[in-house]
């Protein structure tokens, strides 16, 4: 079952943020986001879901990105895009969340996850994305703090993208100005989707 309750979000009118439980993998966002590690590898959680429903092609697009303009990895709280292989969605934006077991607990740098792909997304010119639960899984944060924190940190973000700084993305750009329409986030449980719709205020 999943379930969807569009909102006007009162920061940004352009910037509908919705909550439904289900799959990411199966999102028809133009972009979804996955959950990754520094080093592109796949994992488990949602990473590994994303990896197995998209195929061959997203595991070669992260290996190039590491051969080419990150060979030591995709630092924590940034974002950096990929094709999305077989998924519905075209993108694959891949941010890595903090670890909170090993020590990683400024909420700032979960917050820079959201804001991060959202920026990668709105240079790619796509118009709406979806988001795990970034860190309330293997890295052990509270899906309450990281309800709060993505949907502060989505709220707080302009459409307008940032300059200046390159983002390495295999798909090519596209520059227009009809920006992001849709955040949505994609819980896989009851609690986790209770959570999101808390924070975002229904
Ligand atoms: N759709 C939506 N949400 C999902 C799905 C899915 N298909 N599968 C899991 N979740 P996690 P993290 C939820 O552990 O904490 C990986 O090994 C899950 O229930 O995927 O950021 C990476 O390679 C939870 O609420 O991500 C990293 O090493 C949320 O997604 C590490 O885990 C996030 O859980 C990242 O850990």
């Amino acid at each position: 079952m999943s379930t969807s309750s569009p909102r006007k979000d009162p920061a940004d009118p352009r910037l509908r943020i919705t909550v439904r439980r289900g799959d990411i993998t199966v999102q028809d966002t133009d972009a979804i986001v996955n959950a990754a590690n520094s080093a592109l590898a796949g994992g488990g959680g949602v990473d590994g879901a994303i990896h197995a429903a998209a195929g061959p092609e997203l595991s070669a697009a992260c290996r190039e990105l590491r051969r080419t303009v990150l060979p030591r990895g995709l630092p924590v709280g940034q974002a950096v895009a990929t094709t999305g292989g077989r998924l519905p969605a075209r993108w694959v934006i891949h941010t890595v969340g903090p670890n909170r077991h090993a020590g990683q607990t400024d909420p700032a740098l979960l917050a820079s996850c959201f804001t991060s792909s959202l920026d990668v997304a709105a240079e790619l010119g796509a118009h709406s994305v979806a988001f795990p639960a970034v860190s309330a899984g293997i890295f052990g944060w509270d899906v309450e703090e990281v309800a709060r924190i993505a949907v502060d940190a989505v709220r707080g973000w302009r459409a307008a993208p940032q300059t200046g700084e390159a983002t390495p993305a295999q798909a090519t750009p596209r520059q227009d100005d009809v920006g992001i329409a849709e955040v949505r986030f994609v819980l896989f449980g009851a609690a986790e989707e209770s959570a999101f719709r808390r924070a975002a205020g229904e």
